[in-house]
């Protein structure tokens, strides 16, 4: 997009700016003129096929959270994201189909963390989506539209990888059968969560379903979380989800592409730090079988993670944005290698549950 591009989109929507006469001169006449700050988004429309549906939901949701978080005297235009219409009131602007644009309020003085972080952020960032979760715990579910369909539904995505092995549109599949085998050997267990909520043992909640540590905010100066974002694809599922998720990443002592594999581990105390926190505001709220499945989460998103970036990099890289070469197969290898780590881990991790609950 050029600036006069970028100009005219924003030119569409409604951002309020202030104007006031301010100070003591003698001798010019001074005016202060403020505007918030924002965020503009394209919306991805190859992966978000319905920005219609998408931004109903992200509305929906932050409506709620708003009235929860002034009844609880907190600041609404910090706790959550905050849509920015346009000036004919619609949700987001459509320039061509392939460019839709959103704008949210900025959320001020806050800072992301990408891969260094402490146990003190796990903690932070585990109260920070418990207790999104423990807000949206009597949100209607059945309202929320599916944005991307069968997003965890792990089995389907399994079928994805073989189907991306069958058909081997980039000529890779034979220079990665030893990341084959390792996904393939894996599904065994890998439906379990899927079987537990078509079963109804285990409940359909409000998630996230992408709690990467950066969708979250965490406040400059004290390191409290802020402000959970990235909301498209909050959808129905299960805590286990949203759980397992923020600690593939959470818990990894290395970047998601590192491709120096003795890097990369499964962080326990980060773990047991991320559990304290999330189980602060769940823990009343969870089922036996939630609480069981919390360590096999993580290594089963870890899991559903590698085996999309293995499906992408057989595909020829069309989904995940990649900035080298074979980057999905190092993401996929480091994704591998943290489930080892986490299996072996796996005992552990369990009694660190039972211990915090
Ligand atoms: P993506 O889906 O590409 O991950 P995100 O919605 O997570 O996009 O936004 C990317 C980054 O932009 C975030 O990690 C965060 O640093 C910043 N960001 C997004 N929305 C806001 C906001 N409302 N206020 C402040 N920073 C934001
Ligand atoms: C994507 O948009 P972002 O970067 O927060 C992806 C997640 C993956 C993640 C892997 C909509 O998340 O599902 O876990 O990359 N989001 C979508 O880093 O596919
Ligand atoms: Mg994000």
């Amino acid at each position: 997009m050029t600036q006069k591009q970028l100009n005219e989109i924003l030119d569409q929507f409604d951002i309020p700016a202030s104007i006031t006469p301010y100070g003591n001169g003698h001798i010019n006449d001074t005016y202060l003129v403020t505007t918030p700050m924002y965020i503009m988004q394209r919306i991805n429309t190859n992966i978000f096929k319905s920005p219609d549906e998408l931004m109903d939901n992200i509305e929906n949701v932050t409506a709620f959270l708003r009235e929860k978080i002034v009844a609880a005297g907190g600041n609404p235009d910090r706790e959550t994201l905050t849509v920015i219409p346009t000036k004919d009131g619609k949700k987001y602007y459509r320039l061509d189909d392939q460019n839709v644009f959103r704008v949210y309020l900025f959320v001020v003085d806050t800072k992301s963390i990408e891969n260094s972080k402490t146990p003190e952020d796990l903690f932070e960032a585990g109260v920070g989506f418990g207790h999104f979760q423990m807000l949206l715990a009597d949100f209607p579910v059945e309202k929320l539209y599916e944005t991307i369909k069968d997003f965890h539904h792990t089995p389907k995505r399994i079928e994805a990888l073989k189907t991306a092995i069958a058909e081997n549109k980039a000529g890779r599949a034979d220079s990665v059968q030893d990341e084959i085998k390792f996904a393939l050997d894996q599904v065994e267990w890998a439906g379990s969560v899927v079987a537990g909520l078509e079963d109804g043992s285990i409940p359909v909640r409000v998630t996230h379903n992408d709690t990467k540590i950066n969708n979250i905010l965490f406040d400059q100066e004290t390191g409290k979380a802020v402000c959970v974002i990235d909301l498209d694809t909050v959808m129905p599922g299960s805590m286990l989800y949203d759980f397992g998720d923020a600690l593939r990443m959470g818990g990894s002592t290395a970047a998601e592409d590192e491709t120096d594999l003795d890097k990369v581990w499964f962080d326990k105390e980060c773990f047991e730090a991320f559990a304290k926190g999330y189980l602060s505001e769940m823990k009343d709220s969870l089922n036996e079988k939630e609480i069981s499945l919390m360590p096999l989460s993580v290594k089963l998103m870890t899991y559903e993670c590698g085996i999309r970036f293995l499906t992408d990099y057989l595909n020829g890289d069309t989904y995940f944005k990649i900035h080298r070469e074979h980057h999905n197969l190092d993401r996929c290898r480091n994704q591998f290698k943290l489930v080892a780590d986490i299996t072996a881990k796996e005992a552990e991790l369990a009694k660190i549950i039972k211990s915090c609950i």
